[in-house]
């Protein structure tokens, strides 16, 4: 990685370059193989675009310890391939029904329900294979922590958590502040921080190091799904690449439901002001792409 040496920072470079340099490894992670049928489906929604912002997270807090893209390349695109595997999942009839994502039909458009369940079942599994059997330049005992977090950071403590109590809410009207942040700090939150943690992790941090990550992972993942809710209501779906509105048609309490846009578009504001000056502090302008990636996540407009 190129060390980071003057006080500018061009963000949109930045995300460019890192994205594509997710790309090619992500590209080269899963060749086409026999049965040829998953593997496509698989590699179909993986290389569906996206931001590819988990990846860029771990690269990110990685050199900001200075660790290598080598260290934390392999991590990074298992990142992707859950988050991706989740997409495909949330997008089944049996949970979001969706037709789109990333501007394309869906998995389960393209290849049926069930090949999409099983191209994100190939997809999860294949994630610890690969952070277990590609990490290099790293001590065991890391790797090992990081496949553990990955783990919490999916299952039932996390995603799979998040998700059944967003599925249990909808339609119900009493659903609660507190429950709305259990479901985005498990759903979304739990993804996005191991994603700045394991980057952390891999290029040999300190506790005291990570404390102060996860602190800023939290904040940045709340604000993350604050905008997103946001962006349900007033983005077009040609802008997001998925179905607009579909948190008003399912009647799904959202943070707009609670604070109204614009004081949830203040609330997103407050926590990114947060977490910069979490790692601001902590480790002075070397942080400044995790400073400039929050204030991407907050001025997104997809
Ligand atoms: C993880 C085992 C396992 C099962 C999946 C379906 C499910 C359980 C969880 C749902 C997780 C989910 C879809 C959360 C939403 C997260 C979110 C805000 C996604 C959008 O992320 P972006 O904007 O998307 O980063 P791109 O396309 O840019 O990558």
């Amino acid at each position: 990685m190129t060390p980071l040496t003057d006080t500018t920072f061009d963000l949109k470079t930045y995300l460019r370059n890192q994205k594509q340099r997710v790309e090619v490894a992500l590209d080269a992670s899963i060749e086409a193989g026999y049965p040829e049928t998953i593997y496509e489906a698989m590699r179909y929604s993986l290389m569906a675009g996206g931001k590819r912002l988990r990846p860029i997270l771990c690269l990110a807090t990685c050199e900001l310890l200075e660790g290598t893209e080598v260290q934390a390349m392999p991590t990074a695109c298992s990142l992707e391939m859950i988050h991706t595997m989740s997409l495909i999942h949330d997008d089944l009839p049996a949970m979001d029904n969706d037709d789109y994502r990333r501007g394309k039909l869906t998995n389960h458009k393209v290849y049926g329900e069930d090949v999409a369940i099983l191209a994100g079942d190939g997809l999860l599994a294949y994630a610890f294979e690969y952070v277990a059997t590609q990490t290099q330049e790293v001590a065991p005992e890391r790797i090992l922590r990081v496949i553990g977090d990955l783990g919490q950071a999916v299952g039932a403590a996390g995603l799979v958590g998040g998700q059944i109590v967003d599925l249990a809410s909808e339609g119900n009207a009493d659903v609660t502040l507190e429950t709305l942040n259990y479901i985005h700090t498990h759903k979304t939150g739990a993804l996005l921080k191991v994603s700045v943690t394991s980057g952390a992790v891999l290029a040999g941090a300190d506790d005291a190091q990570v404390n102060v990550l996860s602190q800023y992972a939290d904040r940045i993942g709340l604000a993350f799904q604050i905008v997103d809710d946001v962006l349900d209501i007033t983005a077009t779906s040609e802008e997001l690449g998925k179905s607009a509105g579909k948190d008003l048609a399912a009647q799904k309490a959202t943070y707009p439901s609670f604070w109204g846009i614009d004081e949830s578009k203040r609330q997103a504001q407050h926590l990114v002001e947060e977490a910069k000056a979490d790692v601001l502090n902590c480790f002075g302008n070397k942080a400044r792409s995790l400073v400039a990636l929050a204030d991407f996540i907050v001025n997104r407009t997809h």
